[in-house]
């Protein structure tokens, strides 16, 4: 039986909502409202691997939980590892006609700490062996249900609880690691970054990476209030910001072509992200300059891509 509907615009979204009422996700966070988002993109036929952060910590205190789709918990460090056993057991169960056949949507999900830092093995292995699934990273820049400690993801100037800002110190001195590009070099079929500030993107992109043939990957970069040190009804409006200074583009790589999904014609001062946050509030003015020239380099370079190796 097709899901119930609600009809937003020209979108059809499934009424359904498969993350329960009763989680524990702070108020106005970004990783709630995209699990919530990804889960109707998803559907029902879904079952899920988890690694350890605040998605999981928030929706599956003992005795009770928030899921309303087939949900396991694994370590921190092996979410794909998970789904990659699921996947390869209920399709040769499949074969055998011991289950059903269904077309399920095997998807594993996990933090930028479980995903860009301890999970990146397992993820690495499961990209490589081609498995049937989606991996969707939740990039709230750091280890936040641990109490905000830095991740490889964690962008330069941050100040994080183990990247403090202070007299011997502006906070993270390294680079946001680039898991898209290191996602897309394992030549698999589908790669997209993506906001719950532009939820239709989202929603399409998940649907597009669960509908493909292998493996797909969607970094979602999801505004993270206590963190971030924003108010919590900033949420969509920073998400917005870190696209619209081109510090977060959104974009897809088909079969190793680009697109861009959102051209702002004229991108804002990254100065505008980077000051509605406490977590950059220290930056001397020559820190963001440095940070200015970095992705104005970064987003040429994506544009370079998008030009020679453009998506149909
Ligand atoms: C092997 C191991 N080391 C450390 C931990 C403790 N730990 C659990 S979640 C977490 C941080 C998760 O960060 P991230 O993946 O970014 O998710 P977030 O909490 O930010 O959503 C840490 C350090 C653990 N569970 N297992
Ligand atoms: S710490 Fe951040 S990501 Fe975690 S629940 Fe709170 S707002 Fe959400
Ligand atoms: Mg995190």
């Amino acid at each position: 039986m097709a899901p119930e509907t609600v009809k937003v615009g020209k979108y059809n979204i499934d009424a359904t909502e498969y993350l329960a009422e009763g989680h524990t996700f702070c108020t106005g966070c970004g990783e709630a409202l995209a699990i919530r988002l990804v889960c109707k993109a998803l559907g029902e036929n879904t079952i899920i691997s988890m690694a350890t952060g605040c998605d999981e910590v928030c929706t599956s205190p003992l005795p009770v939980t928030s899921w309303r789709l087939p949900w396991m918990h694994t370590l921190f460090e092996n979410a794909s590892a998970g789904i990659s056993g699921m996947e390869a057991g209920l399709k040769a169960m499949m074969r055998k006609g011991k289950v059903p056949e269904r077309d399920i949507k095997f998807v594993a999900m996990g933090g930028d700490g479980g995903t860009s830092d301890i999970g990146l093995q397992s993820l690495s292995g499961a990209l490589e062996r081609g498995h049937d699934f989606l991996y969707v990273c939740w990039d709230n820049e750091a280890y936040m249900n641990t109490g905000i400690q830095r991740s490889s993801a964690t962008p330069y100037g941050a100040a994080t609880t183990t990247a403090p800002a202070g007299k011997l110190s502006m906070g993270q001195n390294t680079q946001k690691k680039n898991m898209v590009e290191i996602c897309a070099a394992h030549d698999i079929p589908y790669v997209a970054t993506a906001c719950p500030s532009y939820p239709f993107d989202l929603m399409n992109k998940i649907k597009k990476g669960s509908e493909v043939k292998g493996p797909a990957y969607v970094h979602v970069l999801t505004p993270c209030p206590t963190g971030w040190r924003t108010p919590s009804n900033f949420t969509i409006e920073i998400g917005k910001l870190a696209v619209e200074t081109g510090i977060f583009p959104l974009y897809e790589i088909e079969n190793g072509r680009y697109r861009l999904n959102v051209t702002p014609t004229k991108l804002k001062p990254v100065e505008q992200y980077l000051k509605a946050q406490g977590r950059f509030r220290h930056l001397s003015p020559g820190e963001l300059e440095k940070i200015q020239k970095d992705v104005d380099e970064g987003y040429a370079k994506l544009k370079e891509k998008v030009a020679c190796f453009p998506a149909t």
